[in-house]
C-alpha cells in the first residue's frame, strides 16, 4: 500500500508537470477545469472572502492548491489500487476509471458552458468538435500517463525490494518484475484502446453538433464596440461640472517622495522616455448599478509604476502603502505589494492619443482587478508611507480593497422593448477584473434554467468580454431575461442583490421584453 501511494503520487507529479508544460493536448484547460471543479466545493461566501483577501495571489494559489490535490488524489488512487488483488488489473482499472471520470466531468458540465468558454483561450469560442476532441484526448492522455508512470514506479520499487531481499539471486527478482511490467503494460494498452473507442464516438457526435451552429456573433445586432471610443468612455470624478483639472503637460511634474531611496521629480518627457508598456484594460466604477453603463474598455500606453519607483531608488521596506495625490485634491492609498505588481501602469495614452483631459491628462494609474476609484487621474505625487493611508472615498465608507465584483449586462434587446417572435438576438458584456470571464449564461424563465451564451475571447487579461446568444422564445408573451457570468476561476456571479455601497453592486441584470 505504501509503495502504491508513492508510485501514485509520483504519477500525479508527472501529470501536473505535463499539464503545466503544455504537453497534454488540453493541458491548461484541463488543469483549469480541475481547479474550477475543486473551487466549486467551497461555499461562495468563502470564495468571495478569499478573493478580496488574497487579491493578486488568489488565482495562482487556488490553481496550485488544486494541483496539490491532484497529486494527493493520484497517490490515494495508487494506494487503493495496490491493495486490490493483482497490481496489473488494479492499475488498468484505475486508468479506465480515470478516463471514465474525466469523460463524466466533461459530460456533466452543464451544456459544456465553462469548457467551451475556456477554449476561447485557443482562439475560437465554442470551437465545437475540435474542442471536445482536445478535451477528451487530454483526459485520456492524462489517465494513460498516470497509469504508465504508476506501473513503472511500482516496478522500480519492487525491483529495489527484490534486490534487497535476495542478496544472491537478485536477477530472478528483476526478471519477475520485468514480466510483471509487461503484463501490466498489456492491461494499460487494453484500457487505452477502450478509451480511444469512446473518444472516436465523442468526436463524431461533437462534429455533427458543431456543424449545425453558426456563431451568434454573426447574427446578433446591437452589441457595444469591444473597444470604447474615448468620447463614449464614461467619465466620473468627484469634481463639480467644469471643475476637473486642465493641466499643462510642459509645466506638470510628478513627485516621488516619502520612504523611497532618493526622492525625484519627473517631467512628462522623462516618463515618455522610459520603456513603455501597452495593453487593453477595462475600467468600471464602484457606483455602477447592476446593468449600468459606468464601464468602458480602452487600449492604454504608459510605464510600469514599479519602474518609476525604481527611478526613485526603490521603496524602503518600512513603507506599507503608496499615497497618491492628484491635482484635484483626490487621494488614493494602494498597498506597496499590490502597487509593485508588474502590470500596474501609469498611463499617458488612451486609444492611441494622449490621455484626454477628462480621463486624467497627463498621467493616471491603471491597476488590475480594482474598481475605477483605485485608478487616480491627474496624478502629481506618489508618496511611500508607513501608515495605512486611505483615499478620498474611504472617508465616506467606500471599500478600501475595492476588488471588482463579477458583473454581466444585457445590452440588447433594451429593457421594456418589443421583439419579433422567431429568433431573438441577445448580447452584452461581462467583466470580473483580473479574474477574467470563463463563461456567460442567460435565463428566460426567471433563473430556473440557464443556457450558455457565446463568449468572445477577451482582448487581454484585464478586459471585459462580449457575449451573444440566439434565443428562440416558445411563443408570444412577456418574458423576463437575466444574465450571469462565471469568472476565470469558474465562480458563478451571485444572484444576491447588494447596493453599490460599500463594496460594489451584486445581483443579476434583469430585463423585461414583450415577444410579438
Ligand atoms: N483625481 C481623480 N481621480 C479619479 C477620480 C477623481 O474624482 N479624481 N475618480 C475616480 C473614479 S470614482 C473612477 S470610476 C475613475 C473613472 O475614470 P474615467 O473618468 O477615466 O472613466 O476615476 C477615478 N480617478
Ligand atoms: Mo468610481
Amino acid at each position: 500500500m505504501g509503495r502504491g501511494l508513492v508510485a501514485g503520487a509520483a504519477a500525479g507529479v508527472v501529470l501536473v508537470a505535463a499539464m503545466a508544460a503544455g504537453l497534454l493536448p488540453t493541458g491548461l484547460v484541463l488543469a483549469a477545469a480541475v481547479a474550477e471543479r475543486a473551487r466549486m466545493l467551497l461555499p461562495l461566501d468563502v470564495v468571495a472572502w478569499l478573493i478580496v483577501r488574497l487579491k493578486f495571489a488568489a488565482k495562482p494559489l487556488g490553481f496550485w492548491t488544486s494541483m496539490v490535490a491532484v497529486v494527493a488524489a493520484c497517490g490515494g488512487l495508487g494506494a487503493a489500487a495496490a491493495v486490490l488483488p493483482g497490481d496489473a488489473r488494479a492499475a488498468a482499472a484505475a486508468v479506465a476509471a480515470g478516463v471514465a471520470a474525466g469523460l463524466a466531468v466533461v459530460a456533466a458540465a452543464p451544456a459544456h458552458t465553462y469548457l467551451a468558454a475556456s477554449l476561447g483561450a485557443y482562439g475560437a469560442p465554442n470551437a465545437g468538435a475540435e474542442a471536445w476532441a482536445r478535451i477528451a484526448l487530454g483526459i485520456a492522455a492524462g489517465a494513460v500517463l498516470v497509469g504508465l508512470v504508476y506501473l513503472a514506479g511500482l516496478t522500480l520499487l519492487d525491483g529495489a525490494r527484490a534486490r534487497r531481499t535476495l542478496p544472491a539471486g537478485g536477477a530472478g527478482g528483476a526478471g519477475v518484475a520485468r514480466r510483471e511490467f509487461l503484463a501490466r503494460s498489456v492491461a494499460v494498452g487494453a484500457a487505452t484502446a477502450g478509451a480511444a473507442g469512446v473518444l472516436a464516438w465523442l468526436w463524431a457526435t461533437a462534429a455533427q453538433a458543431a456543424a449545425a451552429v453558426a456563431s451568434a456573433f454573426q447574427r446578433v445586432r446591437g452589441l457595444p464596440p469591444e473597444v470604447t471610443p474615448n468620447d463614449q468612455f464614461y467619465v466620473i470624478s468627484k469634481n463639480a461640472a467644469g471643475l476637473d483639472p486642465r493641466l499643462d503637460g510642459r509645466r506638470w511634474r510628478l513627485e516621488i517622495a516619502g520612504l523611497v531611496g532618493r526622492p525625484v521629480t519627473l517631467t512628462l518627457d522623462d516618463i515618455r522616455a522610459m520603456p513603455s508598456v501597452a495593453r487593453y484594460h477595462t475600467l468600471i466604477c464602484i457606483s455602477n448599478e447592476v446593468g449600468g453603463d459606468l464601464i468602458g474598455n480602452a487600449h492604454w500606453k504608459g510605464v510600469r509604476l514599479r519602474d518609476v519607483i525604481q527611478r526613485a531608488g526603490g521603496v524602503n521596506p518600512r513603507a506599507i502603502r503608496f499615497a497618491f495625490r492628484s491635482a484635484d485634491g483626490y487621494t488614493e492609498g494602494i498597498p506597496v505589494a499590490d502597487a509593485m505588481q508588474p502590470d500596474v501602469m501609469l498611463a499617458y495614452e488612451m486609444n492611441g492619443v494622449p490621455l484626454p483631459p477628462e480621463h486624467g491628462f497627463p498621467l493616471r494609474l491603471l491597476i488590475p482587478g480594482l474598481y475605477g476609484m483605485k485608478n487616480p487621474k491627474w496624478i502629481t505625487k506618489i508618496e511611500a508611507v508607513s501608515t495605512h493611508f486611505t483615499g478620498y472615498w474611504q472617508a465616506s465608507g467606500w471599500s478600501d480593497e475595492a476588488v471588482v465584483q463579477t458583473a454581466s449586462m444585457i445590452r440588447t434587446p433594451g429593457d421594456g422593448g418589443t421583439v419579433a417572435a422567431g429568433e431573438v438576438g441577445l448580447g452584452g458584456v461581462a467583466f470580473a477584473g483580473d479574474r477574467g470571464i470563463s463563461g456567460v449564461e442567460y435565463s428566460t424563465d426567471g433563473g430556473r434554467t440557464w443556457k450558455p451564451a457565446e463568449v468572445k475571447p477577451a482582448l487581454g487579461p484585464y478586459t471585459w468580454v462580449l457575449w451573444a446568444a440566439v434565443w428562440k422564445p416558445d411563443g408570444p408573451g412577456r418574458y423576463t431575461l437575466r444574465v450571469r457570468a462565471r469568472d476565470g476561476g469558474g465562480v458563478v456571479q451571485t444572484a444576491a442583490e447588494r447596493p453599490t455601497s460599500p463594496d460594489g453592486a451584486t445581483g443579476h441584470h434583469i430585463i423585461r421584453v414583450q415577444v410579438r
